[in-house]
């Protein structure tokens, strides 16, 4: 019996392409597992009404891990026109699968390493190696808004928040209102998730990126629970900046950064600009992290216009699996997957069309393999 079971979600477009690639490095890696494929994505939602069906949340459940590619999500009015013709009308409604699949398994941690690989001619400097902890699960995204809102929440806010008092003359049916929702438990588990990260990995400070200056409430929470969980880490550097200006100081010195800390949209920002720094999505990972379940995939999206072309670099989700197998506890493997990247990378030979080379994605997935 494989000492692993590890759940697989290609997904759409080319999440297929990409897993195809990162299998063939994990199955010549040494890594000893059993592989089960599971449904997510576009065609589950067009036949089932369920672009992530329960039956895949099951099998995430029952496995050690999972590797996922990539979906294609669409606005909600889109995602219903193509709805199959049967399903149409019985109260179908369209969720991005992978902002469910996070709730749903309180995958609270989204950790983003943005490391340079050495050689590698499109990082920005080569010096950078820092590690995002996005919390996963609340803030902007908890997914609670309103489009109109209801006539007695414009009453209740303007009755209690003074604030609202400038809205007054607008009609409730002309009014958007997203929430940040952020509580004392999500706080605190993700940044102790990243000084806990931090502490044993020997990583050089932690910063808090936030904006209490102006999210006054939500900011606070954020920031004051940064403070007081950073006083059990004396030992670790600590500091606070504000969101605009750590995009600011993430292009002007990103090496003296090292774990980032931040609410979900803010973390979903900076990571993608951190993911430019080391050479854009095609080197971008993430790992979707709970108490005991994990899903680990690229960044990036299903990007259509690229399927079925083997065109895209598969080095994110090759970097998502070296994440999933370290994670189980194979640090050597992981490493040997590190070390077979930087390698291939270095090499300057076989490389996709972001890398200004001609190769697939299967054929960077092979260099990389042979280099084990
Ligand atoms: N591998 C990550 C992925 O597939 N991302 C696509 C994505 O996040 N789309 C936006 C969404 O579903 O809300």
């Amino acid at each position: 019996m494989a000492k692993y079971k590890i759940a697989v979600l290609p997904g759409d477009g080319v999440g297929k392409e990409v897993i195809e690639a990162a299998m063939i490095v994990l199955k010549r890696s040494g890594f000893d597992a059993e592989y089960t494929y599971g449904d997510i994505g576009w065609e589950f939602w067009k036949n089932e009404g369920e672009a992530l069906p329960e039956r895949t949340l099951d099998l995430i459940r029952n496995s050690d891990a999972t590797l996922f590619g990539a979906i294609t999500s669409k606005p909600k009015d889109e995602a219903q026109k193509e709805l199959s013709a049967e399903l149409q009308g019985k109260g179908f409604v369209y969720f991005s699968p992978i902002v469910r699949l996070r709730q749903a398994l309180d995958l609270y941690v989204n950790m983003r390493p943005a490391k340079a690989y050495k050689g590698n001619p499109l990082n920005y400097r080569d010096d950078i190696d820092l590690v995002i902890f996005r919390e996963n699960t609340e803030g902007m995204y908890a997914g609670v808004e309103f489009y109109p809102i209801p006539e007695d929440l414009k009453e209740y806010l303007l009755k209690n928040h003074k604030k609202m008092g400038k809205f007054k003359d607008i009609p409730a049916r002309d009014i958007a209102i997203s929430t940040r929702i952020m509580t004392k438990k999500g706080c605190k588990r993700i940044i102790r998730a990243a000084f806990e990260f931090a502490k044993k990995n020997n990583r050089r400070n932690v910063t808090i990126v936030e904006k209490p200056n102006v999210l006054r409430e939500t900011g606070a929470l954020m920031v004051g629970t940064a403070r007081e969980i950073a006083k059990e880490y004396p030992e670790i550097p600590y500091y606070e900046t504000n969101i605009d200006a750590m995009a600011m100081w993430l292009i002007k010195n990103p090496q003296d950064y090292d774990v980032l800390i931040a609410e979900n949209l803010f973390g979903d920002i900076i990571s993608d600009e951190a993911a430019q720094l080391i050479g854009g999505l095609g080197f971008a990972c993430a790992g979707n992290i709970g108490d005991n379940i994990a899903v680990f995939e690229p960044t990036h999206g299903s990007a259509p216009k690229y399927a079925g072309l083997y065109k895209v670099n598969p080095i994110a989700t090759i970097l998502a699996a070296k994440m999933m197998v370290e994670w189980l506890g194979e640090k050597e493997i992981g490493e040997k997957i590190g070390k077979a990247i930087t390698e291939n990378i270095a090499a300057e030979k076989v490389k996709t069309y972001d890398m200004k080379g001609n190769n697939t994605t299967l054929e960077v997935a092979d260099d990389i393999a042979k280099r084990l």
